[in-house]
């Protein structure tokens, strides 16, 4: 009696099956990296440039995501307007040209957040996802002076900092 050997119609549904799968993965995958985040691109490195973990930074900051109101709660506060989070510090001075750690600290276990990046003319210069009780480390140089606007995209408008990229002869 002859086996399958492989060949047959049933094998060959199997293999487009897989096929149709294995390209559902990607997609999939293609979309959670774009939920991500995504780097400076190669005209906005012109502008900032980002390497992910925090290396080759001479200087550093942590930015804590906080819950507001911090202390005691006011009833009628949160009734208002609900449970409120904040950057903090919410505002950040750096110089130009100096690699600079960012290290963000997600402290609520049950928040997502996240880091989107404007220049001073408003364009999003990179978006980075900072996952619950987790630490999320980038050195951002900055190479022109201004006035940047950074977000978290999940809670506006309160949310939002800003980081003023100083001339280095200001030392
Ligand atoms: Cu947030």
């Amino acid at each position: 009696m002859r086996r399958s050997s492989g060949s047959g119609p049933s094998t060959a549904l199997a293999r487009s099956l897989i096929a149709v799968l294995i390209a559902a993965l990607w997609a999939a995958q293609l979309s959670a990296r774009a939920e991500d985040g995504y780097m400076p691109t190669a005209a906005a490195q012109r502008i900032v440039s980002a390497t992910a973990d925090g290396a080759g930074a001479r200087t550093g900051v942590v930015i804590l995501t906080e819950t507001l109101p911090t202390g005691q709660s006011d009833p009628q506060e949160q009734k208002a307007f609900g449970i409120l989070y904040t950057f903090s510090p919410r505002v950040v001075f750096v110089y130009r040209d100096e690699p600079t750690s960012f290290s963000f600290w997600n402290l609520q276990s049950d928040e997502q957040h996240d880091f989107m990046l404007a220049s001073p003319g408003g364009q999003v210069l990179m978006k980075m996802a900072l996952p619950q009780l987790k630490k999320t480390t980038v050195t951002l140089t900055f190479h022109k002076e201004g006035l940047y606007t950074f977000y978290c995209t999940m809670h506006q408008p309160e949310m939002s900092g800003q980081i003023y990229v100083l001339s280095p002869s200001l030392r």
